[in-house]
């Protein structure tokens, strides 16, 4: 799995320390290539772009029980799937993601997700804009969750 790479190459940034620019680069070309993959998950309506129809898919998705919110629980259960080192990361993205901080995933929260991840504002998430904001939120997220998995005691 990808995943397993990830924390290969991340053992090795946190070990070596600063002289690791090549395995830095290696590091953001494997975010990047999940995100393209994301973007082609997410891209449900197949039209280059990311737009609202999709992004209420994703929703729906998320939406286990159906009643038009996705809760905390039900999104990280879904995201992470039962990878405990995904935790953290499924934490990391429902708080970017629950743009009101009421605790709870709503339309509104798509909206406005959708509005800030639209950086040149025309109403349309490109391919690029997609994968320009989740490579840079991702490289923050998958470091903290391998800060929070060496934290663990006995490790
Ligand atoms: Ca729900
Ligand atoms: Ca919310
Ligand atoms: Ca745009």
């Amino acid at each position: 799995m990808k995943t397993v790479v990830l924390i290969g190459v991340l053992c090795v940034l946190s070990v070596e320390g600063q002289t690791v620019a090549p395995e830095l680069a290696k590091f953001m070309a494997q975010v990047r290539s999940i995100v393209e993959q994301l973007f082609g998950r997410a891209d449900v309506n197949h039209n280059g772009r990311f737009d609202l129809q999709d992004l209420g898919n994703v929703f729906q998705e998320y939406d286990t029980d159906g009643d038009n919110e996705v809760t905390k629980t039900e999104f990280i259960t879904r995201f992470a799937n039962n990878s405990n080192f995904l935790l953290p990361v499924a934490r990391g993205l429902f708080f970017d993601l629950d743009m009101d901080k009421n605790g709870q995933l709503e339309a509104r929260d798509t909206q406005l997700y959708f509005d800030k991840i639209d950086h040149n504002d025309d109403g349309q998430v490109d391919h690029q804009e997609f994968v320009n904001y989740f490579t840079q939120l991702f490289q923050v997220l998958f470091i903290v969750a391998i800060k929070a998995d060496q934290a663990i005691p006995g490790n």
